[in-house]
């Protein structure tokens, strides 16, 4: 029987690249976002490219009922979830504490934090019911250290860190994997969406150096949800070589 994943926000990025990955590895696939139409036209690629079962479920991670009435009741076939990928996540700007937008805080923290939060407990369930399951949270170097002008940003990828630590130790009854994967510095649709379409700035980000591709933390994800049964890798760190933490960066 083919093995299920479920990855939030697949409409772009990390959350794409992971479920081109598992698919590819032969992988039914529930993949969820806002954009609707894009997401369907993705789990149709999918699906035709790679002859698997793709459920996609268009909502908002934000919204607690949606996600609720969206998750909790998955039809039958697919109940025997195998790995959460609770990537959805965004930043929107970048500025000093004092200059910064309540509205971007809240959409952050509603997103990273709260939205992980609502799938998760829709999802544990059926962890619980298969007696087995792994949940893969996306952090960031972000919420390892706090960089200049990074504040609520990093402060969500710090909740997702104490979430992953908390999720780890209170499901092991559970048997259940928890997993924190924390990039840096990656090329996806996280610049023009923190810098609200300005692509001259989302793209300085990655002057003088080769960032992380969507594909490379891709194959990190499937790397950890493919270890055996008795291995669970706990915290894993992934920068481009010219990145050494969220801070220092060797640039040319
Ligand atoms: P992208 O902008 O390319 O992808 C973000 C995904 O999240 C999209 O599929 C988007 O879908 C989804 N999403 C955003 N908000 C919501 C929402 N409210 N409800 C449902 N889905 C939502 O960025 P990345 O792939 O780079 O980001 C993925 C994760 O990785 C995020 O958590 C980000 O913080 C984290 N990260 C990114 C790094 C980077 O440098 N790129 C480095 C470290 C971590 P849609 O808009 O269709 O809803
Ligand atoms: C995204 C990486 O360095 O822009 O989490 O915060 S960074």
């Amino acid at each position: 029987m083919n093995k299920i994943i479920l990855v939030t926000g697949a409409t772009s990025g990390f959350g794409k690249a992971i479920a081109e990955k598992f698919a590819e590895a032969g992988w039914n696939c529930i993949i969820t976002g806002r954009r609707e139409e894009r997401l369907k036209e993705f789990a149709e690629k999918l699906q035709q490219e790679n002859k698997i079962n793709v459920l996609p479920l268009a909502f908002d991670v934000r919204e607690r009922e949606t996600v609720s009435n969206k998750l909790s009741n998955l039809p039958p076939e697919w109940h025997a979830i195998d790995v959460l990928v609770n990537n959805a996540g965004l930043a929107l700007g970048r500025s000093p504490f004092d200059e910064g937008d309540i509205d971007d805080w809240e959409t952050m923290i509603d997103t990273n934090v709260k939205g992980l939060l609502y799938v998760s407990k829709a999802i544990i369930p059926y962890f619980k019911k298969g007696g087995k399951g792994h949940i893969i949270n996306m952090g960031s170097v972000a919420g390892k250290e706090i960089y200049k002008d990074g504040n609520v940003y990093c402060a969500s990828k710090f909740a997702v860190d104490a979430i992953t630590k908390s999720q780890r130790v209170d499901l092991l009854p559970h048997k259940i994997k928890v997993t924190g994967i924390h990039p840096g510095a990656a090329l996806t649709e996280f610049g023009v969406v923190r810098f609200k379409g300005d692509e001259q700035k989302a793209n300085s980000v990655y002057d003088g150096y080769q960032p992380l591709s969507a594909s490379d933390v891709a194959d990190v994800v499937y790397y950890a949800a493919t270890m055996p049964a008795n291995v669970c890798l706990n915290d894993i760190v992934i920068t481009a070589t010219a990145q050494a933490n969220a801070i220092y960066f060797q640039k040319e």
